[in-house]
């Protein structure tokens, strides 16, 4: 019988190891929530039964990664590994010079400190935690010119991860050019429900800066995922490659901060690629002090190889085409239940709006944050809060960052869950809906200083 590629979502892999996973009790998860002060990412991954924490370092590798972890050269200087990870970045980002780093937010350390004087502005769409975090460390102030509807939940839009020209220009206007440090372009927006940024509004923004003498930089963390929607979604694109898509991307960024973590298909690394050779030096000094030499920054030998495969395979067609349409089935499966979720439903993962889940709880109560706790309760699924504990507090007022989107976020792992698994979180989602109004909300009883959604500690409020 013919099989219609194009309407049955087939994973284009086999499966040659597995991983078993744990069916729990919950009484068990009740333990190990109480354990884990009602923060998922203070669960041991061992009590987890479907993990949709994170995308992040927990794609499979294929059978060539694994292969090419066997050729890892491991010199302490000059490794073959560099090499062949830097001639990868060249040939599919298209950027000259590439500088290794432990993961993504030890690029976004070094490109902070590089370009930022302290009291300059880092505008960017939409702000995301590490990076707004090493933008503040280097004395820079964040502005968000994101377009408003991706603020919004419900709001249509083809591309709702645009900078908002107008705002941009505003702020270029109100402070002056000198006065930005770089405009930060994530591809796609992470906290804005993996809403992805047109061709058109990148071609854009490179515009209005570049005469001005404004760098523009790319967070790529997940540019793969952008090209494959610009494919699907903008005119002029259906024909062209991922890989072609992407290349043009990148054509409109002075340099990119990369988490490997994720499009790389690897469980760690990242890079900072550039064209200009002033920031390379830079870097180059400066990945010394805090990552290691410039031809590992961080990384181990096998784990640049492995990542030097994964930014082949990542521009494969069909593997981008069957990611991003397995969330989108995950998110359909939701959506035609009711269940309020981001729409339209993003590249990394489907977030659920825990404003509208849950109307009876105010955002202080942590809406988001007991949703994750109750979903891991009823089916050991985890998931990641993405509301007001991510958001953390404004330096200046001390108060809680309320941000519009309070967000739970389940995040589809690359290559790793079926389609079977995917129907059980829905089921659980749906289960969850149907008597929402019994969950209530949390008080923080621990908070860290920095990044608080990492280690914060919660209990229940009474009944
Ligand atoms: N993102 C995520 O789960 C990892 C944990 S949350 C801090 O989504 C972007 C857009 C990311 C990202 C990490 C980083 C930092 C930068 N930009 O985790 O340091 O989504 O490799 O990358 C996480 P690293």
């Amino acid at each position: 019988m013919f099989v219609d590629s194009k309407t049955i979502n087939a994973e284009p892999y086999r499966i040659k190891a597995v991983e078993p996973m744990r069916v729990t009790t919950r009484e068990h998860r009740q333990e190990a929530l109480e354990s884990a002060g009602y923060n998922t990412f203070l669960l041991r991954s061992e009590d987890v039964f479907i993990d949709l924490l994170t995308d992040s370092g927990t794609s499979a590798m294929s059978d060539t990664q694994w292969a090419a972890l066997m050729r890892g050269d491991e010199a302490y200087a000059g490794s073959r590994s560099f090499y062949a990870l830097e001639k990868a970045v060249q040939d599919v980002y298209g950027f000259p010079y590439v500088v290794p780093t432990h993961q993504g937010r030890g690029a976004e350390h070094l490109i902070s400190q590089i370009l930022i004087t302290p009291g300059q502005y880092t505008p960017g769409n939409m702000y995301f935690t590490t990076t707004r975090a090493h933008q503040e460390l280097a004395g820079a102030t964040f502005v968000d010119v994101i377009n408003d509807k991706a603020h919004d939940p419900t709001a249509a839009g083809a591309f709702k991860g645009d900078v908002d020209l107008g705002k941009l220009q505003k702020l270029i206007d109100d402070v002056g050019p000198d006065k930005i440090a770089y405009v930060n372009v994530a591809v796609t927006v992470n906290l804005a429900g993996g809403q992805p940024v047109s061709m058109a509004n990148l071609r854009a923004v490179y515009e209005l800066c570049h005469p001005l003498g404004i760098l523009v930089w790319s967070d790529a963390t997940r540019c793969v995922e952008n090209a494959y929607f610009i494919q699907q979604r903008e005119p002029g694109y259906a024909d062209r490659t991922v890989a072609e898509i992407l290349r043009e991307m990148m054509s409109y960024f002075d340099g990119c901060t990369m988490s490997g973590k994720k499009d790389n298909l690897v469980n760690i690394g990242g890079f900072l690629a550039m064209r200009d050779e002033g920031v390379l030096q830079k870097a180059r000094s400066l990945v010394v002090l805090f990552e290691g030499m410039p031809s590992y920054g961080g990384m181990a030998g096998r784990d640049m190889e492995a990542m030097s495969v994964g930014i082949r395979e990542m521009v494969d067609d069909a593997y981008i085409a069957h990611r991003v349409r397995q969330v989108e089935y995950l998110g359909t499966l939701l959506d035609e239940e009711g269940v309020p979720i981001v729409k339209p439903i993003g590249g990394h993962g489907v977030f659920l709006d825990a404003r509208a889940f849950l109307p009876h709880l105010e955002q202080d109560v942590f809406p988001a944050q007991a949703l994750a706790a109750e979903l891991y309760l009823d089916s050991g699924v985890r998931s990641m809060e993405r509301g007001i504990v991510s958001a953390g507090r404004d330096p200046a007022t001390g108060d809680h960052r309320r941000p519009k989107l309070e967000l739970v976020r389940l995040t589809v792992p690359r290559r790793v869950y079926t389609d079977r698994h995917m129907e059980v979180v829905a089921d659980s989602v749906i289960r969850l809906y149907r008597r929402r109004s019994e969950i209530r909300g949390l008080a923080m009883v621990y908070e860290p200083e920095t990044l608080r959604f990492f280690t914060a500690r919660f209990a229940p409020l009474g009944a």
